[in-house]
């Protein structure tokens, strides 16, 4: 086993909105919690908070509260940060929704976390409407945020004069947050998040990520998943920190509001330090005000780390984590220089760790120096989730008799417990830091007329990203080309979840019982590569 270099931190036992807001002084109510990107609009801490308060106190008076699960459908904005914290502020649960998924997608969720509310925007309310109706949510229970005709605006909740409801819930066992993820398995599955695994990663990851009250974050990551919602909506707010939310992204837009806000501390996914380290854009643009960059959400290349640095002249640190660990177990610190880019860094206070062998389950030795072989990495901790909703067996497959989560990452340990993530057991593909289950886009190959069988891996791009790759055997003299394929999926999926390479083959590589071989297709992909 091993555990983090540094010494315990003490976690509260407080409500998320207690532990973030409830000890804010007077000066730093006055400092801006929010910056609208685009538009400029600030929002101080006051403000935030009164906000907050009241979107509890009208929520409340509504019915909502404690058992309520509530469905958040919103890019980045100021008033996602006031909703969020007021509906969790009121005692329900928030199940927040990827603001690119298709209505089916948004229905699946609905209905699989039991939402009784839906909170959205303008732009994406058809679809939203469409799917909150096919999971039996009715008009007045769905929030459109900047306003629409026969629905509760945030103006409306805003008006309500009801005190926010006097809570008692256990933050240990008090459902918080329901994001969705694949863990190791097939299907997205509600995540449940307590108020305390919420507090207790913050308080793991503050020191570490060393955001301070004078940072300006830019907050492109979304906040619907755990990464934003963790290291930007509650992370940055603890610090007193400015977040600048940006809603959608865009290169050009990323470099305009990192030069006229001033933005600091920028938090990304590898694909972004790609950009940043090639594209010709970015000499235009006076960057100079960034001092971090901190990768999370898929394996960034220490080569690709090194050039971003040198060409932002700032740091860069990377983090490691998962949904179901809410999500931090492992950081490149901001006070360790000495720590390889390409590694993820060390484990994050008041965790054990330890790595098993993927063909025996035995525990691999970690050596006195030098770096240990790899194994799967398994974490126990405050952060780790209660389990997965309304599915038990998963929640066992996942977390075993002695408490350790089970990643489906393979990593390697140094004796001195910097860990590095060298490949994947799971199934999951992550193109973008977003997550992609496998079997889901190979339902739908299947359904193609002139498919007879296919599979779907992950494999690298010419920049070394990630990228959704199907193979596929055609049904016997059918000419059905990769382009044709390609399509057929774009019509059908969210666009992060598009296949974006086909290769056609004779048969698909099968165990015994039928389950796809994926290593032998990745070998195979590997193989071809070099
Ligand atoms: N290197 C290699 C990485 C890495 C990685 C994640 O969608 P989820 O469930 O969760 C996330 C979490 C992102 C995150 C965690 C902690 C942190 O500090 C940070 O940056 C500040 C971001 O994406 O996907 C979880 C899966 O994503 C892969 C890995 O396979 C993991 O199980 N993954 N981070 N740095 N792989």
């Amino acid at each position: 086993m091993f555990t983090s270099p540094y010494g315990p931190v003490e976690i509260p036992t407080q409500s998320i909105f207690d532990y973030l807001f409830g000890d804010l002084t007077e000066a730093e109510l006055d400092r801006t919690a929010v910056i609208d990107g685009a538009s400029g609009a600030a929002l101080s801490y006051r403000t935030l908070v009164d906000q907050i308060t009241r979107v509890a106190g009208a929520l409340a008076a509504d019915g909502v509260g404690p058992g309520t699960v509530v469905g958040l459908l919103c890019p980045n904005t100021p008033e996602f940060t006031a909703i969020f914290h007021g509906i969790l502020r009121a005692g329900a649960t928030v199940t927040s929704i990827n603001s690119l998924y298709t209505p089916d997608d948004i229905q699946r969720q609905l209905h699989d976390s039991g939402a009784t509310w839906l909170v959205t925007v303008t732009p994406l309310l058809a679809g939203a409407k469409a799917a909150a109706h096919a999971a039996g949510i009715s008009d007045e229970n769905i929030v459109v945020i900047d306003g629409e005709p026969g629905h509760p605006s945030l103006a409306d909740l805003l008006a309500v004069d009801a005190a926010a409801p006097a809570l008692s819930i256990d933050p240990a066992t008090h459902v918080a947050v329901l994001p969705y993820s694949s863990g190791t398995t097939a299907a997205p599955k509600g995540v449940m998040l307590s108020h305390r695994n919420l507090v207790a990663n913050v308080q793991q990851a503050r020191d570490l990520i060393g955001v301070i009250p004078d940072d300006k974050v830019l907050a492109l990551l979304p906040f619907y998943h755990i990464y934003g919602m963790t290291v930007l909506l509650n992370l940055a707010f603890k610090q007193r920190a400015s977040l600048v939310t940006m809603a959608k992204f865009d290169f050009v837009e990323f470099l305009r509001m990192i030069q006229d806000h001033r933005c600091s501390y920028v938090f990304i996914a590898p694909p972004i330090a790609v950009a940043v380290a090639k594209h010709p854009l970015v000499e235009e643009y006076d960057l100079s005000s960034v001092h971090t960059i901190l990768s999370g959400a898929a394996p960034l290349d220490g080569a690709l780390a090194a050039a971003v640095a040198t060409r932002l002249d700032c740091r860069i640190l990377q983090g490691y984590g998962m949904t179901e660990v809410s999500p931090v177990s492992h950081l490149i610190p901001i006070d360790a220089p000495h720590l390889s880019r390409a590694s993820v860094g060390v484990t994050v206070p008041n965790m054990d760790c330890k790595l098993v062998s993927t063909e025996t389950g035995e525990e691999i030795e970690i050596p006195e120096d030098g770096v240990s072989e790899p194994g799967e990495l398994l974490v126990r901790g405050p952060n780790v989730m209660l389990g997965y909703l309304n599915n038990e067996k998963a929640t066992r497959e996942t977390i075993d008799a002695d408490g350790f989560l089970h990643t489906g990452d393979i990593a390697t340990v140094s004796a001195l417990g910097e860990v590095t993530i060298v490949d994947r057991s799971k199934e999951l593909i992550k193109y973008k830091g977003y997550q992609i289950a496998p079997a889901e886009l190979e339902a739908l190959l299947l359904t193609h007329p002139r498919i007879k069988d296919a599979a779907v891996i992950g494999a690298a791009d010419a920049d070394g990203q990630e990228i959704p790759k199907a193979f596929v055997v055609a049904v016997a003299e059918s000419a059905v080309t990769a382009e044709e394929i390609m399509a057929y999926v774009t019509e059908r999926v969210a666009p992060h979840k598009k296949v974006r390479a086909v290769e056609f083959i004779d048969a698909i590589p099968k165990s015994a019982s039928g389950k796809i071989l994926r290593k032998d297709l990745r070998a195979k992909e590997k193989a071809a590569a070099v």
